[in-house]
This record gives structure tokens, sequence and C-alpha cells, in this order.
């Protein structure tokens, strides 16, 4: 019986592993849900610190009439217009594919609620992979590196090696085994 439940969870918490490094599902607000917040920068605290990549899934938990999610351009979300919004997800729970990079904006169409805070603007990156920040050059510039300054040093963090996700695999692998191992003995 005992054994058994192991299984089961170190099965669940795989799972959980192995999903985690593909997309996110992300719960907007965790269990506050999507309403208006006793903080109105309550969700952009929730969003701050998260790495949003195409392919995560953002999940909108409202009583349908109540709420509503209400896709809008930055300045409609900047000036919390609620009128004459066209993509709006009026039935809850909803969820939204994250399917391509940039600057999402997400307000709630009903009364005052966008002015209290019920509002989310979220940055959508292509990948996981960490990109080299490229600073913009003036238009006409030659993209030259100032040869006064030294070079950086070239202390930087390795990149992320593919491997990371397969060692996770046999790391799982052997976790099983060990307990099938250990489950066979009691029989
Ligand atoms: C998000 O990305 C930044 C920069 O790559 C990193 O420092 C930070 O730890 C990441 N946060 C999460 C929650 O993965
Ligand atoms: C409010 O948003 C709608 C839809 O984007 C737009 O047609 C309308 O002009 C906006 N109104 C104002 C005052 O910006
Ligand atoms: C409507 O909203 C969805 C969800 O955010 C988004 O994927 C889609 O691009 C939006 N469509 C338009 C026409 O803005
Ligand atoms: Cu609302």
């Amino acid at each position: 019986m005992g054994s058994k439940l192991i299984v089961f969870v170190v099965l669940g918490v795989a799972s959980l592993l192995l999903h985690s490094s593909k997309a996110t599902d992300y719960e907007v607000g965790d269990s506050t849900g999507w309403k208006v917040p006793s903080d109105s920068s309550f969700y952009s605290t929730w969003a701050s610190g998260k790495n949003f990549t195409v392919g995560d899934t953002l999940k909108f938990t409202f009583t349908t009439g109540v709420h509503d999610v209400a896709t809008v351009s930055k300045s409609d979300y900047d000036s919390c217009n609620i009128t004459g919004q066209s993509n709006v997800s009026k039935n809850g729970p909803t969820t939204i594919t994250l399917s391509a990079p940039g600057t999402l904006y997400y307000i709630c169409t009903f009364s005052d609620h966008c002015s209290r805070g019920q509002i989310l603007s979220i940055t959508v990156d292509t990948s996981s992979t960490p990109s080299t920040p490229s600073a913009p050059s003036p238009p006409g510039t030659p993209p030259t590196t100032p040869s006064s300054s030294p070079p950086p040093p070239p202390s930087s963090p390795p990149p992320p090696s593919p491997s990371a996700s397969s060692s996770l695999v046999a790391t799982l692998a052997l976790v099983f085994m060990s307990i099938a191992i250990s489950f066979m003995h009691y029989l």
C-alpha cells in the first residue's frame, strides 16, 4: 500500500517536471484568480519575475457575468478604455495560449474594474534560452566597438546544455528502478 502510494507520488512529480520543461500553464493571480484586487498593482506584481514564453498558457479564473477578459491595445490598456472592445472572452474560466512573442494587454470591461486594478500586461519571449541583448545603435553609425575600453571578462556562465533535460530523465529512471527493486523485495 505505502509503496504503491510512493510510486504514484513519484509519477506525479515526474510528469509535472517533464511538463514544465516544455510549457508553463499560469493561473493568473494564482489563488486570487481574475477579479478586482484589493491592491491595484496586484497583477503587475503577479506578472513580475515570471518569464512568459511562446506556448505557455494563461488561465483566467472568474465567474461568468461578473468579469471578463478583453485582449486590448496598449493605448486602450493605458486609458482603461472598456468601450467597443471586440476581443472579449465572456465565459470563465478562460485559457489563452501565448502563441507569439510580444507584449499582451488584458483588462476586464465591467464598470470600473479596470481602473481598480483588474488589468494585466505580460511580455512573451520567443524561447526560454536567454538571448543576447543588442543595444540599438543610432542610424548611420557603424557598429564599432570602442577600442579604449577593455573587453568584458570571458566569465559568462555556460549556456544551458541540451543534456540537462535528458539527465533529468536519467535521474527519474534511476528513481523508478530503485523503487521497483525495493518493491520486489517485499514480494
Ligand atoms: C527569468 O529570466 C531572468 C533572466 O533570464 C532570470 O534571471 C530569472 O531567474 C527568470 N525567472 C524565472 C522565474 O524563471
Ligand atoms: C476605445 O476602444 C475602441 C476599440 O479599440 C476604439 O474603437 C475607441 O475609439 C476607443 N475609444 C477611445 C476614447 O479611445
Ligand atoms: C484576441 O485575443 C487572443 C487572446 O489574447 C489573441 O491571441 C488574438 O491575437 C486576439 N485577436 C486579435 C484580432 O487581436
Ligand atoms: Cu471584472
